[in-house]
């Protein structure tokens, strides 16, 4: 049976990634941060009991920024594979936090790696890196594929980067099995409440159950290629199963921007909506509704406007992959589009947010977190 090591596995790749490779038979480990309140909802469905014999889903505390966690770790699962999937992966939190996001982003990879060699891995254990888009930036070439020069834009950026070159480092000089995924901006109703999808879709379905009065958000002229993250998960097993390690453009190759994302959700939700002004000053009106589903809103509503807060101080305008080489190489291709995918998104918030309102009907406090 074999064995995988993911970090990250309480996000939202994490999680996808686990099912998928349980699914497949491998024994699968997971790193988990302590945290004061239970941080495994996105994996509770798939727990076992480690008391259960031949238990195939084990959880570790550790962190990307212990050293001597990570070695134990390793020295105790043996892993056939890493996942590197832990980062403070939020790109405006990186603006605010660059110094613990360069410890976790960075030199957590280096700290796994260095860790893997250390243990006398580095012929036994493949590694996977979570490189990501976000390394094109300030775009020199579009669409952007594996030849196409880096200009990150953010701390973010800058400590993936490092780790995306680490990675290549470790491959050239030690030879060990190692592969960036380079992923595009991958979502799903398992995404967190602050990426900007998310953030959409549970707004509009918090004001289609009169939970919420307003979304506000940043930019809404970022343009950005959008995959489901359940095909992408896929993809990086894949990429750890061929013969030689490389490093792969993971996209679906269209972009569609914020505003056209919200536009779609609120369709999904029932409402259409009409954009008007421009800039800090842009907002969405509803001209029609459906009552089923949207019974709290009405036409002339102002449902979405703009927040400078939201502006991050350099921006990546717009990103757009070229995914042909793993379409040639692993014969990967995406199978749910962004339409799809925000429909699944939509309907799985439409759910929470009826059980919210049917709750606050009955008298019962809720509370709708924000950011
Ligand atoms: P999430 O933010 O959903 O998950 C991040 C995971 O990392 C969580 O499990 C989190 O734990 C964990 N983590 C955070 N800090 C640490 C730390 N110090 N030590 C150990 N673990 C930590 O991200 P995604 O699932 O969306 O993304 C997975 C990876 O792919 C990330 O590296 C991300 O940067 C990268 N990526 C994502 C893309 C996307 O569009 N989703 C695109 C390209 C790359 P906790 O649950 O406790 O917070
Ligand atoms: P991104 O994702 O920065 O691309 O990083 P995010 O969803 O945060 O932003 C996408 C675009 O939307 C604009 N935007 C807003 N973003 C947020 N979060 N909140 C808002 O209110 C808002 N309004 C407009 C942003 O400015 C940006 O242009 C994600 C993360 O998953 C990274 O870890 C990953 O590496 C990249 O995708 C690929």
């Amino acid at each position: 049976m074999k064995k995988a090591l993911i970090t990250g596995i309480t996000g939202q790749d994490g999680s996808y990634l686990a099912e998928f490779l349980l699914e497949k038979g491998y024994e699968v480990h997971g790193i988990k941060r302590r945290a004061s309140l239970f941080n495994t909802q996105r994996v509770d469905h798939i727990y076992e009991d480690p008391h259960v014999e031949n238990a195939r889903f084990k959880l570790h505390y550790g962190d990307l920024t212990d050293t001597s966690n990570l070695t134990r770790i390793l020295r105790e699962v043996e892993p056939d594979e890493v996942y590197n999937l832990g980062a403070q992966s939020h790109v405006a939190v990186s603006f605010e936090a660059p110094e613990y996001t360069a410890d976790v982003d960075a030199i957590g990879t280096l700290r796994l790696l260095e860790a893997i060699r250390f243990l006398g891995l580095e012929k036994k254990t493949r590694f996977y890196q979570a490189s990501t888009s976000e390394l094109y930036g300030l775009v020199q070439e579009i669409p952007q594929k594996e030849t196409t020069p880096f200009y990150p834009r953010s701390p973010y950026a800058v400590a993936k980067m490092y780790a995306y070159w680490i990675t290549v480092n470790y491959r050239e000089s030690y030879g060990m099995y190692a592969c960036n995924g380079i992923l595009f901006n991958h979502e799903s109703p398992r995404r967190g409440e602050t990426f900007v999808t998310r953030k959409i879709t549970r707004g509009v379905a918090n004001i289609a159950q009169g939970l919420e009065d307003c979304l506000y958000l940043g930019n809404m002229d970022a343009l950005r290629d959008w995959g489901h993250a359940k095909d992408y998960v896929r993809m990086q097993w894949m990429m750890l199963q061929q013969e030689k390690p490389d490093d792969f453009v993971i996209a679906t190759g269209t972009q569609i921007s914020v505003r056209e994302f919200v536009k779609l959700s609120a369709t999904e939700a029932g409402i259409s909506l009409e954009f008007s002004g421009s800039g800090v000053d842009e907002i969405a009106t509803v001209t029609a509704v459906n009552a089923d589903l949207a019974p709290e809103v009405s036409v002339g509503d102002v449902i979405v406007r703009v927040d400078p807060r939201y502006f991050r101080p350099a921006e990546v305008e717009t990103l757009l992959g070229d995914p042909t080489k793993a379409k040639e190489k692993l014969g990967w291709v995406p199978e749910i589009t962004v339409e799809e995918m925000c429909s699944e998104m939509v309907a799985s918030d439409l759910e929470v947010a009826r059980r919210h309102a049917l709750l606050k009907a009955h008298g019962h406090h809720v509370a709708v977190s924000k950011e």
